[in-house]
């Protein structure tokens, strides 16, 4: 009696034991990192992500959003593998798929269905195509958006006025040698650096999209906001490539999906804020400046131009102009 007693409950134990195991096995966790705050244009989009690859992969997916702000280093960590998946602004990305730096080149762009439009056709999946060249795999282009002048102390009224500033920009090339035209002097840092930056003065400005100086609450730390408007900003959700070979198709297609579902969130949320997040800024004290010239700025970043034709050639330049739907 007493051993069949003993012998039923290791049984019991053995077919729990089993369970917990097949379960756990069955799960594979991927991280997921973003840059700004759960409530931004970036956390929408991971939420968006978590939802569908774990729906799609019938739970064998589990996501896990973390945020980091330092975007360089989370790509490396991706390309390293210490984590799955990170989502952000392609900022530093150049620097490590250099030809996406073409999409940063200043008013490339003539608005946001251009740069969907582009992002969304060959051109943008030839760009995801060479990530896996490089250590990374391209899920989907995300938004950033158009990028913003902020400034603390120093008013701004025209491009002249920007000679010998010191503007942080992202640890990205084409934008320092575009500031650089202008006469600025560029800052390059991570955006976990930029707050610190912008209180203790080390800079006099930065600029950043509409949905990441909302989110991170940027016009706390500065007097103005012009709408230059002057560079579209591509956001990135990349994986790590033998994370992605390990999975299982269905996996990988909830991936893909996942990644779909992401960019969809994200656009729309970069469309709320645009449409109603100046209004929000005004409302909070700082001084918002619509720029009747914005070509003022295109001719103070125009002498770069010439550099950026010889890195990227002149005729994907003209392609990304030319662009129709
Ligand atoms: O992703 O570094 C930047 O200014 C980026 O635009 C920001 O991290 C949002």
């Amino acid at each position: 009696m007493k051993f069949a007693d003993t012998t039923k409950t290791a049984l019991l134990a053995g077919v729990f034991l089993t369970g917990g195991v097949l379960s756990a096995a069955a799960q594979t966790t991927l991280t997921l990192t973003h840059s700004s705050p759960a409530d931004s244009h970036f956390g929408v989009a991971a939420t968006a992500f978590k939802e569908v690859a774990e729906e799609q992969s019938g739970g064998t997916l589990n996501v896990v959003i973390q945020r980091l702000d330092n975007e360089r280093e989370a790509l490396e960590s991706v390309q390293f593998g210490a984590q799955e998946c990170a989502m952000g602004s392609a900022g530093p990305l150049g620097n490590f798929v250099p030809e996406t730096r073409v999409l940063d080149i200043p008013f490339l762009f003539d608005d946001y269905q251009h740069a969907r439009g582009v992002l969304d056709s060959e051109i943008g999946q030839d760009l995801l195509d060479l990530f896996p060249g490089r250590g990374l795999y391209g899920v989907v282009w995300m938004e950033n958006g158009f990028r913003n002048l902020t400034t603390g102390t120093k008013a701004v009224a025209s491009p002249e006025d920007l000679q010998g500033m010191k503007i942080r920009t992202m640890e990205n090339q084409v934008h320092m040698d575009a500031w650089k035209a202008a006469g600025v002097l560029p800052t390059p840092m991570a955006f976990s650096e930029l707050p610190s930056a912008l209180q203790q003065g080390t800079v006099d400005g930065q600029e950043n999209p509409i949905p990441v100086i909302l989110s991170n609450n940027l016009d706390m730390m500065q007097k103005h906001l012009y709408l230059t408007r002057h560079v579209y900003s591509p956001g990135i959700l990349v994986c790590n490539p033998d994370f992605i070979a390990s999975l299982t198709d269905e996996q990988k297609a909830a991936v893909d999906e996942a990644g779909k579902a992401a960019s969809a969130a994200n656009r729309a949320r970069v469309e709320d804020d645009e449409s109603n997040g100046i209004e929000v800024l005004r409302g909070r004290g700082i001084d918002v400046v619509e720029i009747e010239d914005r070509d003022a700025y295109r001719a103070a970043m125009a002498s770069a131009n010439a550099g950026f034709e010889d890195a990227f050639g002149a005729d994907l330049i003209k392609r990304i102009r030319d662009w129709k739907p």
